[in-house]
């Protein structure tokens, strides 16, 4: 039997467990990457294991989300990180070098190799044919120090793409269009591994916008092939060394297979509040808009903002919207620059931003009360953008470089038979030439210091940087409340929202604590502080979007010791299980009616069942009512439980 290009590099990597769908598997990492807002805590943590240097091969810290310094808090958390780095062998990606992901694209992504990170749209990097995936930080920490990093071995999806691209109609699209067909938890335990005669007309840039965007999918990681373009794109990287071809066998199996013809795209929106919410533009019609924002790891690439220049070049933003563009890294930036593109956009009415996420995380740019945004990011949860009744709509670069200077949501294509876009953009598409080399100066990456000159380094922690909280093992039964219930499709978000108010107290567990779950019920942090042990209830694909770990430390703080849903997200849930929080699945999905908020909940002996392995079973003592839980937890797993989480484990209690 044939094997998938999924299949090769977990073969490849493999340390433990069977290559069997669903099994766990242990796999040797290659590469890491971290942020800054989860990075205080990934290096916290790693400072914790007491390891002397990294162990990988290319370890690299980013700084591109905690940007906006208005105290204290966050250039602390930047010179931590950047010492944490300069002593342990870890690159630094100083701040203004640009976002994490775009930049490891460009300068550090490898064909073949593993790659984990401490951000949920580390997968950007399968546009090269990397197997690149999203964790928790003491995930990635434990990967830092040579220690495997455990997955369900996924099932693996091909989606076919034939045919090409219509002019206007992007790769954006293309992952709408998945998004629409398979929805925010169509991914869940799956790599989608995009194959066919199609992907020969996407470039590097575009497969990343498709892999970056596979995370809304709730997919463990996507992959394209390595090919000529591959080879390409790395040899204008002065990379080309760095290339391998890399395809999957002509008889490789899959789980399933989805069929896509490029040709027959058309361009798309999510609407307002889900990523899979996704409709064609002329469905939506011609709303209007207030705001557009143009950027974040999805979308902010030379090729997308050549784009963008060509179609605002001696234009103005329309009287009623305000139009933002954050290029993804220093190389794309300056390039703009150097091109004169950067003048057509300033030209053009645009406010420029930092190479950063910006907006994209709240950090800024929150859109008036009840406005309308489109956006070319990756998410749009309610209240993310910082303004909770602002309706997000998520579009390529062509539809919101059009729609800015229209002034209302508008289908390019409609544009262009308008003539609303400058005359040489008319005829079929916009023809972007792409320079032979991009312009390569990696003055913004410190290199760390040499081993013996490490030894005596010094970390440098400012007063934001408190120790993350101690979690103690299981006991043997749990009585608790449930503090809170909520429905299905819970984000990260929800639970630990971000935004430039909350973000800067991202090294500070306790301060952060107070916003826990305040997106939806604001009595929360106090409620659960009050009732000693909790429990929270959920609906299906509990904890998607995001890999911050403060989802789980956050209520870990506030005596949350298990979480119940009919589902869960992967990265929640294996944070919740680090960090010694139960996470149980309902074995009835109509038993969810049987708890309610308040409800005192008995869970005997849970300690015991853990260990074992059984099945649990969960008295209401409220209502008398008993309801069988199920946690699927491997050998592994269970001991993470049982030791009161994974960092206990590793010291021995
Ligand atoms: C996001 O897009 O939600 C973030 C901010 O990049 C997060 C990480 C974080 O919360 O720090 C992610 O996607 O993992
Ligand atoms: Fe940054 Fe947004 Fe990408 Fe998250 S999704 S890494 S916040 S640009």
């Amino acid at each position: 039997m044939g094997l998938t290009i999924t299949e090769k590099i977990i073969k490849a990597h493999l340390v433990s467990g069977d290559m069997v769908a669903g099994a766990e598997i242990g796999l040797k990492i290659d590469q890491t990457l971290t942020q800054d807002a989860t990075g205080t805590m990934a290096y916290l943590q790693f400072e914790a294991m007491g390891v002397e240097r990294v162990r990988t091969e290319r370890s690299v810290a980013y700084i591109d989300h905690n940007t906006l310094q208005s105290g204290f808090e966050n250039a602390d958390d930047h010179r931590y990180i950047q010492s944490v780095a300069n002593k342990y062998g870890i690159w630094f990606s100083r701040p203004g070098n640009g976002i994490c992901h775009q930049v490891h694209l460009e300068r550090f992504g490898k064909t073949g190799k593993t790659l984990i990170g401490s951000d949920s749209h580390t997968p950007t990097g399968g546009g090269l044919g990397m197997l690149a995936i999203g964790a928790g930080g003491l995930d990635v920490a434990v990967a830092m120090g040579g220690g495997a990093y455990y997955i369900n071995m996924p099932q693996v999806v091909n989606i076919k793409l034939s045919g090409r691209l219509s002019p206007f109609v992007t790769a954006k699209d293309v992952i709408l269009e998945v998004l629409r067909r398979l929805s925010v938890k169509g991914g869940v335990g799956k790599v989608m591994e995009y194959t066919g005669e199609g992907i020969k007309t996407l470039s590097v840039p575009e497969r990343a916008t498709i892999t970056n965007m596979g995370a809304e999918l709730g997919a463990t990681s996507s992959l394209f092939p390595s090919d000529e373009v591959t080879r390409g794109f790395l040899r204008a990287q002065n990379r080309e060394a760095d290339y391998t071809p890399l395809d999957a066998d002509e008889n490789a199996v899959y789980s399933e297979v989805h069929e896509i013809d490029l040709s027959s795209l058309t361009p798309m929106a999510a609407c307002p509040h889900s990523p899979d919410n996704v409709k064609a533009i002329a469905e939506i019609g011609s709303i209007k808009i207030d705001q557009v924002c143009i950027g974040s790891c999805t979308n902010s690439s030379l090729k997308d903002l050549l784009t963008v220049a060509a179609i605002l070049k001696g234009k103005t933003v329309a009287d009623n919207v305000d139009l933002s563009i954050a290029p993804g890294s220093k190389q794309v930036y300056q390039m703009l620059a150097e091109s004169g593109a950067l003048s057509d956009l300033i030209g053009a009415g645009a406010r420029i931003l930092e190479c950063v996420c910006g907006p994209c995380i709240g950090m800024g740019q929150s859109p008036n009360s009840g406005g309308v945004s489109l956006r070319t990011f990756n998410r749009n949860f309610e209240g993310r953008s910082g303004t909770k009744d602002a309706q997000v709509y998520l579009v390529s670069p062509e539809t919101a470089a059009v729609s800015a200077i229209a002034g209302k949501l508008t289908d390019p294509r409609a544009a262009v038979a308008n003539a609303a876009l400058p005359a040489e953009l008319s005829g079929d598409t916009i023809k972007i030439e792409l320079p032979e080399n991009f312009l390569i100066n990696d003055n913004m990456v410190i290199q760390p210091l040499d081993e013996t000159s490490a030894k005596t380094a010094v970390i440098q922690r400012g007063p934001n940087i408190k120790p993350f909280p101690k979690t103690v093992p299981l006991s043997e039964n749990i009585e608790a409340v449930v503090t809170l219930k909520v429905g299905d499709n819970i984000t990260t978000d929800h639970i630990m929202p971000a935004g430039a108010k909350i973000l800067p107290l991202r090294s500070n567990i306790p301060a952060i604590s107070e916003f826990c779950f305040t997106a939806v019920d604001e009595t929360f942090p106090e409620r659960a502080k009050n009732s000693g042990a909790g429990i929270i209830v959920g609906g299906n694909n509990y904890g998607q979007g995001s890999s911050r770990e403060h989802a789980a430390l956050a209520p870990l703080y506030l005596g949350v010791k298990a979480v119940i849903c009919k589902s869960f997200a992967r990265i929640h849930r294996q944070n919740l299980i680090n960090n010694g929080i139960i996470p149980l699945i309902l074995k009835d999905h109509a038993d969810y009616e049987k708890v309610s908020q308040n409800d005192k909940i008995f869970l005997g002996d849970i300690k015991k069942k853990i260990e074992n392995g059984e099945d649990v079973v969960l008295k209401n003592v409220t209502t008398g009512a008993e309801i069988a839980l199920v946690g699927g937890f491997s050998g592994r797993e269970r001991e993470m439980l049982v030791a009161g989480g994974l960092l206990n484990l590793t010291r021995g209690g």
